[in-house]
């Protein structure tokens, strides 16, 4: 069986990650959308074109499910996704349940990080309205976030600054979950571990995500499947130097969570 795994760039890489470690033995194809990176900061009508585009490329390949490793793309397409094929589409939800359930008798709020587009989407707002009953839940896009980690800068100093800028008015005291809404920002989580007080928990959808991966394969038990641990990366400009930087970045990311 082959997985597939897309995202507009590199992001969807921390998906694929806890996906390789949960079903080591599957074959994975990951497709980065590199003629449209980023997607956050499009428009809707765009997004829905190039996923769609995308797709299609995608499952001319023998892929027997996609995952939209792509909060973006999730919140825009995954319904029309849906309409048109009949293999199972998995997609991302900003993890804003589990965290309003972690804080619900301390009294701390959620801050979740996303992209624009991602927040600004009725689905993201909806899910908002049906989990946090006691408005609780802020948000921070952080735009700029997607092309550090497409440049592959994880400068630490100016990361610090960075994120010290962004926080700067909120009062961190009252939080007790940020919720990491986009799939490019756990390659962050180290230096927001270091930045964000040691009481708040920091999360992302890629476990619940790989969870209903397994479900929806009936894929039950962890180390389960049968194909031959492969993995390979495509991009829609076919450029080799991308494809370097995909396997890179997937080292990179492996590393940081070891
Ligand atoms: N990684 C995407 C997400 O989870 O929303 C965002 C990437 C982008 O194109 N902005």
């Amino acid at each position: 069986m082959t997985i597939a795994f897309f995202d507009s760039g590199i992001g969807g890489i921390t998906v694929l990650s806890e996906a390789v470690e949960q079903l080591p033995h599957e074959n994975f194809l990951y497709f980065a959308d590199t003629l449209h990176v980023p997607y956050g900061t499009k428009s809707k009508d765009q997004v829905m074109e190039y996923v769609l585009e995308a797709a299609a490329r995608i499952t001319r390949e023998e892929v027997q499910a996609l995952v939209i490793a792509c909060n973006t793309a999730t919140s825009i397409a995954a319904t029309e996704l849906r309409k048109v094929y009949s293999i199972p589409i998995i997609g991302m939800e900003p993890a804003v349940k589990p965290a309003v359930e972690m804080n619900r008798h301390s009294g701390k709020r959620v801050l979740v990080f996303a992209t624009p587009l991602t927040l600004s989407q009725s689905k993201y707002n909806e899910l908002v309205a049906r989990v946090d009953d006691h408005g609780s839940v802020d948000s921070l896009p952080l735009p700029e976030l997607v092309g550090y980690c497409e440049n592959l800068n994880f400068d630490r100093a100016q990361m610090v600054d960075y994120f010290e800028a962004k926080l700067a008015p909120f009062d961190l005291n009252a939080y007790g979950t940020v919720v990491l809404g986009c799939t490019h920002y756990p390659f962050y989580k180290k230096i927001l571990r270091e930045l964000l007080p040691g009481h708040i928990q920091i999360i992302d959808g890629s476990r619940g995500t790989v969870s209903r991966l397994r479900n929806v394969l009936c894929l039950k038990d962890v180390g389960s499947g049968e194909g031959q641990g492969r993995i390979q990366f495509m991009c829609s400009s076919d450029d080799p130097a991308y494809m370097v930087k995909m396997e890179k970045a997937f080292d990179i990311f492996s590393r940081l969570e070891s």
